[in-house]
């Protein structure tokens, strides 16, 4: 039996999970969550990081005794800390609009294909590289810690950086496993502030004398550097058996894509904007960012509406189709006026808005499936892995009409579950790190409820709708 804290940030919330494990049996609980709100100071978008901290302290108060100690966040973002170790600044939001037009201009001066070989990244404007290119504060760098890495200083006062997020920065050779240090001083970035490496389940300190007092913990608790990036936590904890499988890991963002062994970074594969991600022992998590449920939550807020499950009902009996979009439209990534903006979207594209919410709902969730399937499609094309069953985890394994369209788009078998995921990934990476867990995806599958969403047999429908969104799409003006 072991007990294991796993901090797991997301991009509302953040939470202190408490991950009881004994033989068979996992038994996860939520000893703490805290509300993540974003500041706009000075006309920028931050995380309020000191506030994320007090919160994992609370947590981790609550949780008590355990046998060690891991955190995940969502990727990119980062802090800097001078010389004495104290933090420069304030962590920006990757949502914040500074580096707008800089990946583009890196794009033209080294070129993509360049950037895209070493790193094997996405094409996103939020990359660590280009908001490090945006950052005034820069010259006065001695260290970065990307978020994770930032709070488990703070906790050890042990500075490295952890791989599965390092892989997110654009300045993390894919191929190599190591830092690209060639390609931060063609770009004039200071190569010295980057950590040394800490691969997932290696040690990343013990909690500071005066930290576990404060906390009220044991001193000398372990800190394991675990999968931080919350995406590779996720699809560490995917209940897959072999190879032949996709994954959806669905929140705020939608990670749609596959596991493979080594990185896929062919022109193709650029030109259709795949991401090359580091994940658990040496695997590549290649993949695209789907908007994700974030243009819901966005449209919630905008309605000020909370009651989900009834939105959703209400979307399961909507008419289908009433529009089509694609959440994957620049517009929809910063915060703002989400349903104005499926609006707009629709006039663009010469389209009725949906008639009500649960018409947009539906809209939003159809756009997403469709997204899907694309994505799913052109992995499957890129890397030659083909695939039989698609893992939902995450928040959106419990998004039924959801996880049924996915079925019906991509003409696969989904099962959902667990929507813990990145949690149960934190924790059992620290678990098997202490040699209790051998097989990590054999212990959720067989301890995790899991339902399963068959294809109903209306692939013509989708088949429709995607040509019809390929069409209204291709005469719209570029950005
Ligand atoms: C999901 C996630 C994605 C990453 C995005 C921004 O929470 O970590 O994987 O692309 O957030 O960091």
């Amino acid at each position: 039996m072991s007990v294991h804290a796993a901090v797991d940030l997301g991009a509302s919330s953040g939470r202190v999970m408490t991950v009881r494990i004994d033989g068979d049996r996992l038994d996860l609980t939520e000893t703490h969550r805290f509300a993540n709100r974003p500041v706009r100071v000075g006309g920028t978008l931050h995380w309020d990081v000191l506030a994320l901290y007090r919160g994992v302290l609370d947590g981790l108060g609550r949780a008590g005794r355990v046998d060690s100690i891991g955190i995940d966040s969502w990727a990119v973002d980062y802090g800097l800390l001078d010389a004495s170790g104290r933090l420069i600044g304030n962590p920006v939001h990757y949502r914040d609009e500074r580096t707008a037009g800089i990946m583009e201009r890196v794009s033209a001066e080294l070129g993509a294909g360049t950037l895209y070989q070493v790193g094997g990244l996405q094409f996103l404007p939020f990359n660590t590289i280009y908001q490090l290119l945006a950052d005034p504060l820069l010259d006065r760098a001695e260290t970065l810690l990307l978020i994770p890495d930032l709070l488990a200083y703070w906790l050890t006062g042990s500075v490295g950086a952890e791989v599965t997020n390092a892989s997110t920065t654009g300045l993390y050779d894919v191929r190599a496993g190591s830092w690209a240090h060639d390609l931060a001083d063609r770009l004039g970035l200071p190569s010295r502030i980057l950590p040394a490496l800490r691969p997932p389940g290696a040690p990343a300190g013990t909690l500071r004398a005066d930290v576990a007092a404060e906390a009220g913990l044991p001193g000398a608790t372990p800190v394991t550097a675990v999968a931080s990036h919350d995406t590779a936590s996720a699809v560490a904890a995917v209940p897959a058996t072999g190879g032949r499988f996709a994954y959806i890991s669905s929140g705020t963002w939608s990670l749609v894509g596959l596991e493979l062994p080594r990185p896929v970074l062919t022109e193709e594969s650029r030109l259709a904007n795949f991401t090359n991600e580091g994940g658990l022992d040496g695997t590549i998590r290649y993949l695209r960012n789907v908007m994700g449920l974030w243009i819901l939550q966005e449209c919630l807020r905008a309605w000020g509406e909370s009651d989900l499950p009834a939105l959703l009902a209400a979307a399961g009996r909507a008419r289908p189709f009433e529009a089509v979009i694609d959440p994957d439209d620049p517009a929809f990534l910063p915060p703002g006026d989400m349903p104005a903006r499926i609006a707009d979207f629709c006039a663009r594209t010469g389209q009725r808005p949906p008639t009500g919410r649960a018409e947009a709902v539906r809209t939003v969730l159809e756009g997403l499936a469709l997204a899907y399937r694309r994505t799913l499609r052109d992995a499957v094309r890129l890397s030659g892995q083909q695939v039989d069953v698609v893992h939902v985890v995450g928040g959106g394994a419990r998004n039924a009409p959801l996880c049924q369209m996915t079925a019906d788009a991509t003409g696969l078998p989904v099962v959902a579950g667990p929507v813990e995921a990145a949690a149960l990934g934190n924790a059992l990476v620290q678990a098997r790190a202490q040699g209790v867990v051998s097989d990590i995806r054999a212990l959720v599958r067989h301890s995790e409820r899991l339902v399963t969403y068959e294809p109903r047999g209306d692939r013509a429908a989708w088949d429709a709708a995607e040509m019809r969104l390929a069409e209204l799409t291709a005469e719209l003006p570029p950005d």
